[in-house]
């Protein structure tokens, strides 16, 4: 067990959908909480992260921090995807390390395995085949910070271990079209479409692939049971334990909405990988499961979404 009451606390990240569902998360742990904002630290600044480091002397850190988007941003932005991340994953995990935080969290993504994994995704299914190109360089930035926590663990016997979510979307999600993942994406192309009374919203791709979703609330709090209870080299698998396809998600997103029009399928757009579900047995094992339903999770997330100002919504 580590205990989080009384230590001190840095949520890497902390203004993104992940951090911010941590930072709440933390405020039932005692915990006294370190965040600093982008504008005063840029975490692909290698000396400006140590410095930072040596003089808040965080006991415990969340890596929540990255540049993320969803598959048109990974596609079209590949060399910020591995240059920001595999700067931020290095410099905060090595900082961690000369420091001497007690214990780190990293945060990666399902997109580090095998475009085609055998399902429902085991952790050791880590490298065993071909990445899939839309999301390659993003993933290959993450395998690089899971291989970071390994080296530092093995080497110097830093407990820094990682998680692996699977989509994630929720509160403070971003909603630009350009970066979105799917689920922001077309809850907020629906959302307008209604307002507007436009007949008709396009879905990209086929809508036949399947993924699997975990609400914000939910990661973040499979992460501080992780934090506090989870020492060890294996990363760890974190989802909902269900897929559904694109198509049965945006039925679900136009029923939440309330939206009469049509969906139509755009398939220039691409798919990506055919199925992304992962085996979340290593977690539930250790005593943590999923608590909220997909559709109870869209819910509350459009409730959220519809309740902010204009100027709040991140991307819209
Ligand atoms: O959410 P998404 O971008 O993530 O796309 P990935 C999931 C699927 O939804 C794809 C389709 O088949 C998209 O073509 N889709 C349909 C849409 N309509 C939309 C839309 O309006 N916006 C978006 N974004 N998709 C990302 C990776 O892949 O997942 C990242 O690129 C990361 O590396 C992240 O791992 C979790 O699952 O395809």
């Amino acid at each position: 067990m580590f205990e989080l009451a009384g230590k001190k606390v840095w949520v890497a990240g902390h203004s993104g959908m992940v951090g911010s569902a941590v930072v709440r998360r933390l405020e039932s742990e005692s915990c006294k909480l370190l965040l600093v904002p982008h504008s005063e630290l840029d975490l692909r600044r290698q000396d400006k992260v140590e410095q930072w480091m040596q003089e808040h002397r965080p006991d415990a850190v969340f890596v929540a921090a990255a540049t993320v988007g969803g598959i048109h941003a990974n596609s079209t932005r590949p060399a910020e995807f591995i240059y920001d991340n595999l700067s931020i994953e290095l410099n905060i995990i090595h900082a961690a390390h000369v420091c001497g935080v007690k214990k780190l969290l990293f945060l990666g993504s399902s997109c580090i395995y095998p475009k085609f994994a055998p399902q429902p995704i085991t952790e050791d299914a880590l490298l065993s085949g071909t990445l899939e190109p839309t999301n390659e360089f993003y993933a290959i930035a993450k395998i690089a910070g899971i291989k970071l926590c390994a080296a530092y663990r093995w080497q110097y016997g830093c407990d820094f271990i990682s998680a692996m979510p699977s989509n994630v979307y929720g509160i403070n999600d971003n909603f630009n079209q350009q970066m979105s993942h799917v689920i922001p994406g077309l809850l907020r192309r629906i959302h307008e479409a209604k307002l507007q009374g436009v007949p008709s919203v396009a879905v990209w791709g086929s809508g036949a692939v399947r993924r699997e979703f975990i609400f914000s609330e939910d990661l973040a709090d499979g992460l501080v049971y992780l934090m506090k209870c989870y020492s060890g080299e294996q990363h760890v698998n974190i989802g909902s334990g269900e897929d559904i396809t694109i198509r049965q998600l945006a039925d679900m997103l136009v029923d939440v909405v309330g939206y009469k029009g049509e969906i139509t399928f755009d398939t220039s757009k691409p798919d990506g990988t055919p199925r992304k579900l992962l085996d979340i047995s290593a977690i539930k094992a250790m005593g943590w499961h999923p608590e909220t339903p997909l559709r109870k999770g869209l819910e509350e997330m459009y409730r959220w979404f519809t309740n902010q100002s204009a100027g709040a919504i991140r991307g819209a």
